[in-house]
């Protein structure tokens, strides 16, 4: 076991690479371009833009040293059978999930408003994971994946801070996983709810996790392998 030493907030934490997951969530279509869910619930998109050049930092960094890397996906079924009707009737949305838009029905697998941005798309091997709600292991079978590889910490980047991302870390916070928040990975249609996102993860000695950054990590890693 080699242990590598990142800097984060509140404390710096030392990692495992074998034992660790960059877990990028949810950098859709649907919710980075015009025409998909995140601006049919009324959101300026273009402030997850910032989130794609550290993701593909992260995602640079976590292939080059065989870190396992999950990307998740939020969407339903095309027949709407997992998609809570509470979720769907919600809100006064310029369109529903399941209904028609540019980049197909909003927030359905298969559609492709659904998949993830261009910039960032899973290179073969790497785990895609389709889920029906904000955290990434309500209802899937991440936490068998993590499990079977051995995973004791997740690197997590995405949007939006404080909904998917959020809600992810707090499951895997309560699943004894140590969970750190790569900030600049993350983005909001808030920015006020992005800083104090990260703020709630890192405060009172971390009580969900730790937050650190995407070149932070990188950088570890490589002095990780040049000292190998
Ligand atoms: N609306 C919003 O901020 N987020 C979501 O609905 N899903 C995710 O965060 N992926």
């Amino acid at each position: 076991m080699s242990m590598t030493r990142l800097i984060a907030e509140p404390e710096p934490i030392a990692f495992d690479p074998a034992r660790t997951a960059l877990v990028i969530i949810d950098m859709q279509r649907d919710f980075l371009l015009p025409g998909g869910f995140g601006e049919s619930l009324g959101n300026d998109v273009s402030l997850l833009q910032a989130a794609i050049g550290p993701c593909r930092v992260a995602l640079a960094a976590a292939r080059e040293a065989g870190i396992l890397v999950i990307h998740t996906r939020e969407g339903h079924r095309p027949d709407l059978a997992d998609a809570p009707p509470a979720k769907i009737a919600r809100g006064a949305p310029s369109k529903r999930i399941g209904d028609p838009g540019p980049m197909g029905r909003i927030l359905i697998r298969g559609e492709i408003g659904h998949d993830i941005v261009d910039e960032l798309a899973p290179a073969p091997g790497e785990v895609v994971l389709d889920k029906p709600g904000k955290g990434a292991f309500h209802q899937t079978d991440l936490e068998q994946i993590l499990r079977n590889n051995a995973i004791d910490t997740l690197m997590v980047g995405g949007v939006t801070t404080e909904v998917c991302v959020h809600t992810t870390i707090r499951e895997g916070n309560d699943r004894g996983y140590r969970c750190v928040a790569l900030a600049d990975a993350c983005a909001s249609y808030f920015p006020e709810f992005h800083r104090v996102g990260l703020d709630m993860i890192k405060a009172q000695g971390g009580i969900f996790g730790w937050v650190s950054d995407a070149s932070s990590f990188a950088g570890a890693l490589r002095s990780d392998a040049q000292a190998a």
